[in-house]
C-alpha cells in the first residue's frame, strides 16, 4: 500500500510490492525470495550485513510506451536497472525517487536494484551513528503507465484572510512529447474549485493558481479535517492522467514566544520517534505504525519529530488522520564541521531537503521543518550550512516557521536563523543538574542571544534504561531511574512557562551499530518508554500521567 488512500483512477498503477529474488553481492548464487518493503538484516544470517546487495524481479506492462518507477526508499545507495540497463541511481534510504522510461514495449522486464547500505565512502549522512543504517527496499515500489503529459505533483497551501480560506495551488507537469493543449480540473471531496485550459511545453514545468473555498473546515488537532484533492488531467476531451492526494485548511503561525496552529497556541507534548521495530528494523508495516500512534494517544502525547530524517509517507497520512502534529526533518545528526566538508555533504543534504519538500509538503500535521539535528552550528562554516538549508526550504514552502535542534548550548551562533529556537538537553541524565534550574539557565543564555524572544521547543529530554532492568529509584540504567528522572524533566519543563513544548528523547528503543557506539547497551539507544517490541517500561506510565494531568 503506497499511501493511505487511493492515489490515481486514471493512470495506470501496479504496487511492486511483493516477492524479490534477493542475494548478496559476494553470493550471487543464494538466492531468497523475500517478501518487500523489508530490511535485509531481517533476513536470518544477515541481521548484521553491511554492503553491496541485489534484488530483482519480473515485471509485466501492459501497453507500449512510457513506464515510471517509483521507489519510496531504499537503504541507502541505490544503482536501478531495467532490462539489464542502469536507468537511474538515488541516495538516502529516506525520500522516494521516480525514474521515467520511454519507448518501452508492451510485454515481461526486469528490474535489479544494486543496493548497498555500507558505511562507504560516498556517503555524507549515512555514516556511523546513533541509529542503524539499515538495507533493503524498506518502502514500497510502484509501476506507472504513463501518456505523454502527466503530472508529477500538486502542491496545496492554504492561507487564511479576511475570513475566507484560500489555496495557493501548483501543479507540476512533465511533458514527454510535444507542447499540448491540456485542460486541468482539481477538486475537493468532489467539489471542484479549479479548472483551465493551460498550453504545457515539453519537459517539466508547472503551473500556479490561487482558489477560494468558502466554507472550508479547518484542519484543527482535535477535530483534523481532511480534504481529497484530485487533480485531473484532460486532452482533447479524453482524461488522461489523476493525481489524488488529502489536504487540510489550517495556518501555522508565530506570535511573540507563541507557535499557533489557526491563531491558537500549541503546548507540544510530543516524542522523538526513530524509524525502528525490533521485527521490521525500519521497514515498519502500515499496522505497526499505526499501533505506534495508539500508544501516542494513550500517553496524551499529541506530536512527533522524525528524527532524524523524512518519514515513511504512509506514516505522515495516519498523523493527519490522527492530528498528531509533525516535526520532519531533512536527514542529518550530529555531524561535526569535517563531516559537514565531506565532498557529497552538501549536495546530499539539498538533494534530502527538496526531496522530503518536493513529496510531503501537502501534510497537515507537518507544522514545521527542521534540519541539520545537532551538528557545527557553532562554527562560521556551519553557519553558512544552515542558512543555505534553511533558505533552501523557504524556498519551496514560507507557510510554515522552521527550526534546527541544537546542543550547542552556550556556544550556538546560529540562533537568528531559525523561527523556532530548539534545544536538546539530559539534565540528570549526561551531567547532574538539577532541570529546574538547568532549564532557567540555558533559557538565560538564550535570552542574550537572537534566539531571544522566539518560541522554544525542549527539543530532546530523556533518560536511558534497560528494558526489565527494575530495582531502585537512584540506580542508573534501571526503568525505576528513567521514570524518576522523566518525571523531574518534565515536571520542569511542562511547568516552564517560556516554553512551547517538548519532544521526550525518545518513543521507542531503537538499533545502533553493532561498534557499539557510545557504549550504548544491548547496541540499542536505550531511552524509549517502550522498547524495540513496544513493551513499556515504568517511564510509560509517568509520561501518561504527565501528559495527560
Ligand atoms: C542526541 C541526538 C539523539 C540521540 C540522543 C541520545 O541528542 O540528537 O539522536 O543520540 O542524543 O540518546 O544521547
Amino acid at each position: 500500500m503506497e499511501r493511505l488512500f487511493q492515489t490515481h483512477k486514471v493512470r495506470k498503477t501496479t504496487e511492486l510490492d511483493g516477492i524479490w529474488q534477493f542475494y548478496m553481492a559476494e553470493h550471487p548464487e543464494d538466492i531468497r525470495q523475500v517478501l518487500i518493503p523489508s530490511c535485509l538484516e531481517t533476513y536470518p544470517g544477515l541481521e548484521n550485513y553491511a554492503g553491496r546487495y541485489t534484488y530483482r524481479r519480473d515485471v509485466t506492462v501492459e501497453c507500449d510506451g512510457t513506464v515510471r518507477l517509483v521507489f519510496k526508499g531504499v537503504g541507502h545507495t541505490a544503482d536501478i536497472y531495467w532490462d539489464e540497463k542502469k536507468v537511474g541511481c538515488h541516495y538516502n534510504a529516506f525520500t522516494p525517487f521516480a525514474l521515467v522510461l520511454e519507448d518501452v514495449a508492451a510485454g515481461v522486464h526486469s528490474i535489479r536494484v544494486e543496493g548497498d547500505n555500507s558505511v562507504h565512502k560516498d556517503s555524507a549522512l549515512h555514516v556511523a551513528n546513533d541509529y542503524y543504517n539499515y538495507g533493503g527496499i524498506i518502502r514500497p515500489v510502484i509501476l506507472e503507465e504513463l501518456r505523454p503529459v502527466y503530472i508529477e505533483q500538486v502542491h496545496f497551501i492554504p492561507e487564511f484572510c479576511q475570513d475566507i480560506w484560500n489555496a495557493h495551488i501548483k501543479v507540476f507537469f512533465h511533458n514527454l512529447d510535444c507542447q499540448a493543449k491540456i485542460r486541468l480540473c482539481i477538486s475537493l471531496d468532489g467539489e471542484q474549485v479549479l479548472s483551465g485550459e493551460y498550453t504545457i511545453n515539453p519537459g517539466k514545468s508547472h503551473i500556479e493558481e490561487t482558489v477560494q473555498v468558502k466554507d472550508a473546515q479547518a484542519y484543527e488537532p482535535d477535530a483534523p479535517r481532511l480534504y481529497t484533492m484530485t487533480a485531473m488531467l484532460y486532452a482533447e476531451g479524453q482524461c488522461i492522467d489523476d493525481l489524488t492526494d488529502r489536504v487540510g485548511f489550517r495556518t501555522v503561525s508565530i506570535e511573540g514566544k507563541d507557535i499557533l496552529m489557526n491563531g491558537k497556541k500549541l503546548q507540544i507534548k510530543g516524542f522523538n520517534r526513530h524509524e525502528d521495530h525490533g521485527i521490521f528494523g525500519c521497514a515498519m508495516p502500515v499496522e505497526a505504525m499505526d499501533y505506534d500512534l495508539r500508544l501516542f494517544k494513550d500517553m496524551g502525547a499529541n506530536a512527533v519529530r522524525t528524527s532524524h530524517y523524512p518519514n515513511d509517507e504512509r506514516f505522515l497520512d495516519l498523523c493527519d488522520e490522527y492530528g498528531i502534529l509533525v516535526w520532519e526533518e531533512s536527514h542529518a545528526r550530529g555531524l561535526s564541521e569535517e563531516q559537514m566538508r565531506h565532498p557529497n555533504f552538501r549536495k546530499q543534504s539539498l538533494c534530502c531537503i527538496d526531496e522530503m519538500l518536493f513529496s510531503h509538503i501537502n501534510h497537515p500535521a507537518i507544522f514545521t521543518w527542521g534540519i541539520l539535528n545537532e551538528c557545527a552550528s557553532n562554527t562560521e562554516y556551519g553557519r553558512e550550512i544552515y542558512t543555505e538549508q534553511l533558505n533552501r526550504i523557504r524556498s519551496w514552502d514560507t507557510s510554515r516557521p522552521l527550526t534546527f535542534a541544537s546542543c550547542m548550548i552556550k556556544s550556538d551562533i546560529c540562533l537568528d536563523l531559525p523561527d523556532i529556537v530548539s534545544l536538546n538537553i539530559y539534565p540528570l541524565w549526561y551531567h547532574d543538574a538539577e532541570p529546574e534550574e538547568y532549564l532557567k539557565e540555558v533559557y538565560h543564555w538564550i535570552q542574550e542571544t537572537p534566539g531571544n524572544g522566539k518560541p522554544f521547543l525542549v527539543s530532546e529530554i530523556g533518560a536511558g534504561a534497560i528494558p526489565g532492568y527494575i530495582t531502585h529509584n537512584d540506580v542508573r540504567w534501571s526503568e525505576n531511574r528513567q521514570a524518576e528522572i522523566l518525571e523531574r524533566q518534565l515536571s520542569a519543563v511542562l511547568g516552564f512557562a517560556d516554553a512551547s513544548g517538548v519532544f521526550i528523547w525518545q518513543f521507542c528503543d531503537c538499533r545502533v551499530p553493532d561498534s557499539g557506539f557510545y557504549g550504548r547497551p544491548r547496541c540499542m539507544n536505550n531511552k524509549g518508554v517502550v522498547d524495540e517490541y513496544r513493551r513499556r517500561k515504568l517511564a510509560y506510565d509517568t509520561v501518561k500521567r504527565k501528559f495527560t494531568c
